[in-house]
């Protein structure tokens, strides 16, 4: 299996996040990507490179799945949070005043031209700063899912898109949930174009992977499954419960399958096992697996019990698809672990195919 990593990760270095009225140290810090490379090159999987493909080739992957005011924001985001005030540029960006829910509430048809009022409207939390090298950073992931997909297209059985900042929560238009370009479904939109007729995406992140289910919500051709600790108490909050089946010609095409907080893995495994009956019945000819690991039973954030031992029997129960699958790399706090727990899960689906 071929890693592609993201030599631009630590442009994208957030300060702190807010978290009930304070400011707090992020969660989601460059240290994560550096313990998965120290991992796989203590038990090397594959090659480990850095993607190499067009800007052309990239720029027309990014936009099949995110619109363009939201990528014209986005290239733009830095320099305008610092045209506001010099200062600034000492200062990550996080936004602070949110347009509510249509219809008839707020407008988000009109772009305002205050730069603060556009940063709230393509994004759904204050959690996740935005600093001078996140768009260089986020592209660099889009390019290792780009190239990851391109690896599969060519036969490869499986490939690893490995960036951070993570992907799965971002929208067609919003950031959020620490997440800007949603390397996921940038991955699978690239297998559907390269003409693989049914994908199928399988997120096994504690949070609900919102951005990726929103993206192909009305559509039939790429199957959205999430397993994820309940909204009702769990972050993103607002999506993710199992009623939400898709819509219009993607009816019965998604499936969300929330555990409570405190599941340990034999529970947590039965829905893996659920999630797999689905994607099999979908017929897919591919497998995206957006891979977080703050399932974990250290995470600081999470709530799930995994031991970094099931790790391996995930990994092998994915093998278990028969698919071309193509992991992306989302969440995961307990840093120190994170390496081990990830390259476990992928050494678990090497051992099995
Ligand atoms: C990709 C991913 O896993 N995103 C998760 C985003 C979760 N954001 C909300 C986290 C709340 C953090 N709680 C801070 C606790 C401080 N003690
Ligand atoms: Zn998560």
């Amino acid at each position: 299996m071929k890693t592609f990593h993201n030599p631009h990760h630590t442009l994208h270095q957030g300060r702190e996040e807010m978290f009930r009225g304070r400011l707090v140290p992020c969660h989601e810090v460059p240290a994560r990507l550096d313990f998965v490379l120290t991992e796989l090159q203590r038990r090397p999987l594959g090659a480990l490179e850095a993607p190499t493909v067009s800007d052309a080739e990239l720029d027309k992957a990014i936009a099949r799945v995110h619109s363009a005011r939201y990528l014209e924001f986005l290239a733009g985001a830095w320099a305008e949070w610092v045209a506001m005030d010099p200062a600034n540029a000492q200062r990550d960006a996080l936004p602070s005043v949110w347009p509510l829910g249509n219809p008839h509430g707020f407008r988000t048809d009109v772009l305002p031209h205050n730069f603060a009022a556009r940063l709230g409207l393509f994004s759904f939390d204050s959690g996740s700063p935005l600093t001078a090298g996140t768009w260089a950073a986020a592209r660099g992931g889009a390019a290792c899912a780009l190239a990851a997909a391109n690896e599969l297209l060519a036969g490869e059985r499986s490939a690893f898109a490995l960036s951070r900042p993570p992907g799965h929560h971002a929208g067609p238009d919003f950031f959020g949930g620490y997440c800007f370009l949603n390397n996921a479904a940038i991955a699978a939109q690239v297998l559907r174009d390269g003409g693989l007729a049914r994908v199928a995406v399988l997120d096994v992140d504690y949070h609900h992977g919102n951005g990726t289910q929103t993206i192909f919500y009305e559509r039939g051709d790429v199957l959205t499954v999430s397993i994820h600790g309940d909204p009702a108490t769990e972050y993103p909050f607002f999506l993710g419960h199992s009623d939400e089946r898709g819509a219009g010609a993607g009816k019965g095409f998604n499936l969300n399958l929330p555990l409570p907080r405190g599941t340990r893995f034999d529970t947590w495994h039965v829905a893996l096992e659920r999630a797999l009956e689905a994607v099999a019945a979908f017929k897919a000819d591919a497998l995206v697996v957006p891979m977080g690991l703050d399932t974990f039973e250290g995470d600081p954030i999470s709530g799930f019990m995994l031991k970094s031992d099931d790790y391996f029997v995930v990994g092998e129960a994915l093998a278990g698809a028969g698919l071309p699958t193509l992991f992306t790399f989302e969440g995961g706090y307990a840093v120190d672990a994170v390496g081990t727990n990830a390259v476990n899960l992928l050494e678990g689906f090497n051992r099995a195919v």
